[in-house]
């Protein structure tokens, strides 16, 4: 015979079951967010932003001299978005200036000011122009 105990210890564990299983099945991550997000919290802050954009800063400054040149970004930045990001105007960015460009993109993607980016801002054209400088 089942006790009464018993039977409202399982309507709660249902009832805990049943209100926690539907966040964890519906996943909002991107492939995006699946790679930036190093913590694993589900969106991207501006620290694993700007983690991702030294890597990849590194990877495309083929000639190892510290800097990217147009031909380095490959059209990752049009030229006027270049001038911006280049305010000594020498043709080539520093990563700090790079990283400056990757914090204002992040900035703008992030629309509701929370200091992560998720899913639906990455998808965003600010978030997309984001993903530009991050892979
Ligand atoms: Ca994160
Ligand atoms: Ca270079
Ligand atoms: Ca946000």
């Amino acid at each position: 015979m089942i006790s009464r105990r018993s039977v409202l210890r399982t309507l709660t564990a249902a009832t805990l079951i049943g209100g926690t299983l539907p966040a964890f099945g519906k996943s909002s991550h991107s492939s995006a967010i699946r790679m930036l997000d190093t913590d694993n919290d589900g969106t991207v802050d501006l620290a694993e932003a700007k983690k991702a954009a030294s890597a990849l800063f590194d990877k495309l400054d083929r000639d190892h001299d510290g800097t990217l040149d147009k031909r380095e970004l490959a059209g990752r930045l049009s030229a006027k978005e270049f001038a911006d990001a280049d305010p000594d105007h020498d043709g080539t960015l520093t990563k700090d200036e790079y990283l400056a460009v990757v914090e204002q993109r992040f900035n703008a993607a992030n629309s509701d000011s929370d200091s992560t980016l998720d899913a639906k801002e990455l998808s965003t054209k600010a978030g997309r122009s984001l993903l530009r400088l991050l892979k």
